[in-house]
């Protein structure tokens, strides 16, 4: 899968931060350690409607990230995936009686552009579940063959089932209880109740193919990949175990991110899977998390139809803690345009206070788990003084710009 077009970062003068993040797996803060590459992958899209501003801010969170360890010097992999077949996509096909091939690449191609429009730094490898069939398939051989997997009992369709605890390590990403996992493995996409399984928590891995339904030739029988199992092996195959973030919004801590672990640990014997897993916060509106099966949704595209612009909507995205759940409003967006002109006044002129503190104070803000709401303080506080004409360093302007496009992501 083609990934979209990258943009060159500028260097920033000073001395870098290595960045401290939230773990969801214990709890607290704690540096990120990458070693030469920095290696990350952010579970993408499943393309069955474009991209909402939801989307939106957990990629920039993510980008975020990125842009820090770019600024400590490391290279950056990073890896993302589409899950380009799967009950979701497959559903809104047949009830707009349109292909699900062409629905998912026409979201696919405006995600991209999405993207690029907001400038986040596109993954290095970008890779579809479809384009992914053959690892999947070898995996889950895997699994079946070291009695870690089986087959449902159903003589029709004998899906192949993950048994949870196969890698002894069930729990340790999301330390959820036993009924919270059950909650949520039922409301986000498992199937607890399906006739066959052995434990209520198993999670699919291959889907025998059903009438009407797609499904790929394999070693397993005719069929298509589990959700999990998906990023489970796009990022073990690119990244290796032991990576350095696995990221996602909030939705995908359990059962998702628990899985595509447990499925990688299982196989290989090896822990962790990724050595921080990171959860960017829910944006809601209207006092609902915006979501495609609620129908509350405002996409990147209408806004750039509307011609906002997106150094101003990633201004508003970013003026939240990427933890914390949010709403979008009308307001948010106003305070992030006047934000953005103000910063742009600022570093028009020909000259403003020294820079130093100020990028200083950016890159603090930044490496304490991207608090970007003092981040984006210590900018407006310079270009503040700027527009009151304190300071005449010439270097200023160019400076704050190029740390604002490079550790920001926003072009002034
Ligand atoms: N394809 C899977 C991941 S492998 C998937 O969850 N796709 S998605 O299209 O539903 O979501 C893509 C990303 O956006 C996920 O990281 C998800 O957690 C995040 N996301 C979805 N809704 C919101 C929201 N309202 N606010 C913030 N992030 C969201
Ligand atoms: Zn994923």
């Amino acid at each position: 899968m083609q990934s979209w077009p990258s943009h060159p970062v500028p260097r920033v003068p000073g001395t870098p931060r290595p960045l401290r993040l939230y773990d969801t797996s214990t709890g607290e803060i704690r540096p990120t350690a990458p070693g030469a590459t920095a290696r990350m992958y952010v579970c993408g899209i499943t393309p069955y409607d474009a991209t909402h501003l939801g989307h939106a801010a957990t990629y920039l969170a993510f980008d975020l990230v990125h842009r820090v360890w770019l600024d400590n010097g490391h290279e950056v992999h990073y890896v993302q995936n589409v899950t380009d077949v799967d009950d979701p996509l497959l559903e809104r096909a047949a009830r707009d009686q349109s292909d699900w091939v062409v629905l998912g690449m026409r979201e696919i191609a405006l995600f991209r552009e999405d993207m690029a429009a907001l400038r986040v730094l596109p993954p290095r490898n970008y890779l579809g579940a479809v384009e992914s069939i053959p690892e999947i398939v070898e995996a889950v051989a895997k699994l079946l063959s070291a009695g870690m997997a089986y087959r449902a009992d159903d003589p029709e369709y004998p899906d192949i089932y993950f048994a949870h605890d196969a890698s002894g390590r069930f729990g340790s990403v999301s330390n959820y209880d036993d009924p919270t996992m059950r909650e949520f493995f039922a409301d986000r996409g498992g199937d607890p109740d399906r006739p066959g399984k052995r434990h209520p928590l198993d999670a699919l891995l291959w889907r025998v193919a059903r009438p009407g339904e797609p499904s790929w030739d394999s070693e397993l029988g005719a069929g298509r990949p589990g959700w999990h199992v998906e990023c489970s092996v796009i990022a073990q195959n690119r990244l290796g175990m032991g990576f350095d973030l696995q990221g996602g919004g909030t939705d995908l801590i359990f059962p998702h991110h628990e899985f595509s672990a447990a499925h990688a640990e299982a196989l290989t014997g090896l822990h962790p899977f990724a050595r921080h897993y990171a959860h960017a916060g829910m944006i809601g509106l209207d006092g609902e998390k915006m979501s495609k099966s609620r129908g509350n949704l405002v996409f990147v595209s209408r806004l750039r139809a509307d011609k906002v612009d997106m150094m101003a909507l990633r201004l508003g995205l970013l003026s939240g803690h990427y933890r914390e759940d949010r709403a979008w409003t009308q307001e948010v967006l106003a305070e992030a345009e006047a934000r953005l002109v103000r910063w742009r006044a600022a570093t028009a002129q020909e000259s403003g206070p020294d820079a130093t503190g100020t990028i200083t104070r950016l890159r603090d803000h930044l490496s304490n788990d991207l608090d970007t709401p003092q981040a984006l303080r210590a900018v407006d506080a310079w270009a503040d003084d700027a527009l009151s004409g304190s300071g005449h360093d010439r270097a200023a302007p160019v400076e704050i710009r190029a740390a604002v496009d490079a550790l920001l992501g926003v072009l002034l």
